[in-house]
């Protein structure tokens, strides 16, 4: 049924399975970025629902075409916790943990990743708009353009791309660029990571790039261009802003407050609980503040929120052993019967205590080692609407290039970090206001809205260039 003007293919349907067999959405930034996009072309979603060895039909879901795909417990093993989250994860993230390089893994990525090329070709009209999604997928983009020279194909990379002499490492690194050049548009989260892309391809390929454009020979002896370039991802900024200002949450926020003992002020940190993260950083630096007496439990507590994830990935299993070593440990040592030190969960939570848990924070620590962009970041701003809070913002989060106005971090640097801790939580009033201000106004201009349609008009251009010249 080649009948989809736009098909977005990526990992994981926008839609949870329930117990019952039912779906309900799962709610990202992408999906509501998308979803107008979707409805008036008639778009379908080309995605695994999550679960190993469902096969199911291709059906409708709230005005959305979804097609899901089957990934046996073999290629959940090998595809997905293997090469997408061993492989590619660790090496993306400047090799913060050791990749792994495994010959079945990849032949598993292969092999999927035509799977998702085989559904989406199958379901896009005569001359539409497809639009990969992130690293699980990276050679999908080329096996497309195989099947359907026809399709106008974009690829978004949602975490960073490594500088060439990590990417050198790859023993399928030449196949990778050659499936993300399949193309039209490969967007990028920063700059930098654009520029690390073309490097990696006038070093492997010896294509010429010329500012954003590469140069890629075709079969027939011509040439198109495809173009790398920078499209940093976004949120729903107006979304938070609701929430932000709904009774309950507000009152969330303040029960919150008195749950913890009313502290003076609350630091906050919300990550899935990942080594690019920098959550050990972040906690060895508080511990030390309290260790110092430059912080006191009676006047200061840690949230760390820490979302399971990838919980059968080994680096995934000894992460979390360590930061519950520490978490015990500082706790042990500074905790008194009406205090804590750290208030560590591992959990997921709703949304809407989400934005509860934002209000009641008056400095988010976001420490990250690497990250594409950090999402969390931005919806703490969002949810600011009172124009306090500061925010604690690594320099090697993909947010910082836009966030100038966070008070800037290198969470490798403990000395550093915890000045800046306690700078934070000290910070008067008055400059939390202009810091924020200024953070606020460039998140709620450059919105997920304002990102996909940046990205969807390149795309646009591209297409009507057709690419050769
Ligand atoms: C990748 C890149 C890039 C987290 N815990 C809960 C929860 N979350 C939500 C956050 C936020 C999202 O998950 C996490 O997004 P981040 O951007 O912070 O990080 P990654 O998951 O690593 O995302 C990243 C992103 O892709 C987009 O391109 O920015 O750099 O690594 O929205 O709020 N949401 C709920 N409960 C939780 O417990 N409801």
């Amino acid at each position: 049924m080649s009948t989809a003007e736009f098909v977005v293919v990526a990992n994981r349907l926008p839609v949870d399975r329930d117990a019952d067999g039912g779906w309900r959405p799962s709610p990202g930034g992408l999906v509501a970025a998308l979803e107008p996009v979707m409805r008036k072309a008639d778009g379908a979603w080309v995605g695994w629902a999550g679960k190993p060895d469902l096969e199911l039909e291709p059906f409708d879901n709230d005005g959305m075409h979804l097609v899901p795909i089957t990934l046996t417990a073999d290629d959940v093993e090998q595809y997905y916790e293997g090469f997408s989250n061993d492989t590619i994860w660790p090496l993306y993230h400047d090799v913060i943990a050791a990749p792994r390089y495994r010959r079945a893994w990849w032949e598993s990525y292969v092999s999927v990743n035509e799977r998702f090329a085989d559904a989406a070709a199958s379901v896009a009209a005569q001359g539409a708009t497809v639009w990969v999604q992130d690293y699980q997928l990276q050679l999908v983009p080329r096996l497309l353009r195989e099947r359907r020279p026809d399709l106008t194909i974009g690829y978004f990379h949602h975490i960073p791309f490594p500088a060439y002499g990590l990417y050198a490492q790859l023993p399928w690194r030449r196949q990778v660029l050659e499936g993300l050049l399949g193309a039209d548009v490969i967007g990028f989260q920063r700059v930098a990571d654009a520029g690390n892309f073309a490097r990696a391809v006038r070093r492997q390929l010896r294509y010429e790039t010329k500012a954003s454009g590469i140069r890629v020979p075709e079969a027939d002896g011509g040439s198109r261009l495809a173009l790398a370039k920078a499209f940093p991802i976004s949120i729903d900024a107006e979304l938070y802003v609701e929430l932000a200002q709904r009774e309950d949450i507000r009152a969330r926020a303040a029960e919150i407050r008195a749950e913890l003992g009313n502290p003076k002020k609350i630091l906050l940190g919300v990550d899935r609980l990942d080594y690019t993260k920098g959550i050990r950083h972040r906690m060895k630096a508080f511990g030390e503040l309290l260790e110092d007496g430059r912080l006191s439990v009676e006047d200061v507590t840690l949230v760390q929120v820490a979302s399971p994830s990838r919980e059968r990935v080994g680096p995934y299993m000894q992460l979390r052993d360590e930061i519950e070593l520490t978490v015990g440990r500082i706790n042990g040592d500074y905790d008194t019967m009406g205090h804590t030190a750290i208030r560590y969960l591992h959990q997921a939570f709703p949304r809407e205590e989400m934005v509860a848990l934002y209000l009641a924070a008056d400095v988010m620590l976001v420490t990250a080692l690497r990250d594409g962009m950090n999402l969390v970041a931005k919806e703490y701003v969002a949810s600011r609407v009172d124009n306090r809070g500061v925010l604690v913002l690594s320099e090697f989060a993909g947010a910082a290039d836009e966030l100038g106005s966070a008070l800037l971090i290198n969470p490798h640097d403990i000395g550093g970090l915890k000045n800046t801790i306690e700078r934070a939580v000290h910070m008067p009033g008055a400059e939390q206001g202009r810091r924020m201000r200024a953070l606020r106004r460039r998140v709620r201009e450059h919105d997920v809205e304002a990102w996909s349609q940046d990205f969807l008009a390149a795309l646009d251009e591209a297409s009507h260039a057709g690419g050769h010249r």
